[in-house]
């Protein structure tokens, strides 16, 4: 029997959450053992295996420390009997790349807006959040520009942008990115039925 992986898992982040929708869309969800940490305070076994002391980071079954969600879901890819979710080679590998980049990017933008957020009022920065925030904005139109092209497809762009959007929902309820942005909100509602993403939505 193969031992399982270790994933270090937040369940509020949205580069786990995107692991995770891929592990379950893949079927690898039943080789992954999760070890929940709060990634803002020192953790001892997560600083050693990745010493950004970020989450995600996977330690594979040979012992291996991968991170981060790119690396480790480019790892996962090759795991699996199914469809690959990141394209082998050429423009299509490209696209997906892209958009993958896109979309963490946002989520970053998103998570650096938010931490700045919950710090004590007399430090936070409005113009750094401000920042964070128009880049998000310009994310989604070009995500706008582009939904309609993706038709069925659910492979790591679109994997990552799913779950960039289920944070903007989570942290930025009061934000509602979809009004001016129909194509995108129709495709994320489809989306967000799945059952991978059901399973991973953030509560709390
Ligand atoms: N580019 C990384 C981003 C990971 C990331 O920013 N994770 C956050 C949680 S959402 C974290 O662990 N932050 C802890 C820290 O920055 O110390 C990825 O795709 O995995």
């Amino acid at each position: 029997m193969t031992s399982l992986m270790k994933l270090f898992h937040s369940p509020f982040s949205p580069f786990v959450r995107k692991v995770m929708v891929f592990v379950m869309e893949t079927g690898l969800d039943t080789r992954i053992e999760r070890v929940t940490v709060n990634p803002w305070e020192p953790h001892a076994e997560l600083g050693e295996a990745n010493p950004l002391g970020k989450v995600p980071t996977l330690i594979t079954d040979d012992g291996m420390n991968l991170y981060d969600s790119a690396v480790i879901c480019e790892y996962l890819d090759v795991l699996h009997n199914g469809p690959d979710l990141i394209p082998h080679a050429g423009p299509e590998r490209l696209k997906a790349l892209r958009l993958e980049a896109l979309a963490d990017g946002m989520a970053e933008a998103a998570v650096l807006r938010r931490m700045e957020s919950v710090r004590p009022v007399a430090l936070q920065s409005e113009d750094w959040m401000g920042l964070q925030a128009r880049t998000v904005g310009r994310a989604l139109d070009a995500l706008e520009q582009e939904v309609e092209s993706w038709g069925q497809l659910f492979g790591i762009g679109q994997i990552s942008v799913a779950c960039a959007l289920g944070y903007l929902d989570f942290r930025f309820s009061h934000e509602p990115w979809g009004s001016s942005r129909p194509g995108l909100a129709a495709w994320y509602a489809r989306i967000a039925q799945r059952p991978a993403m059901i399973a991973t939505e953030p509560k709390g």
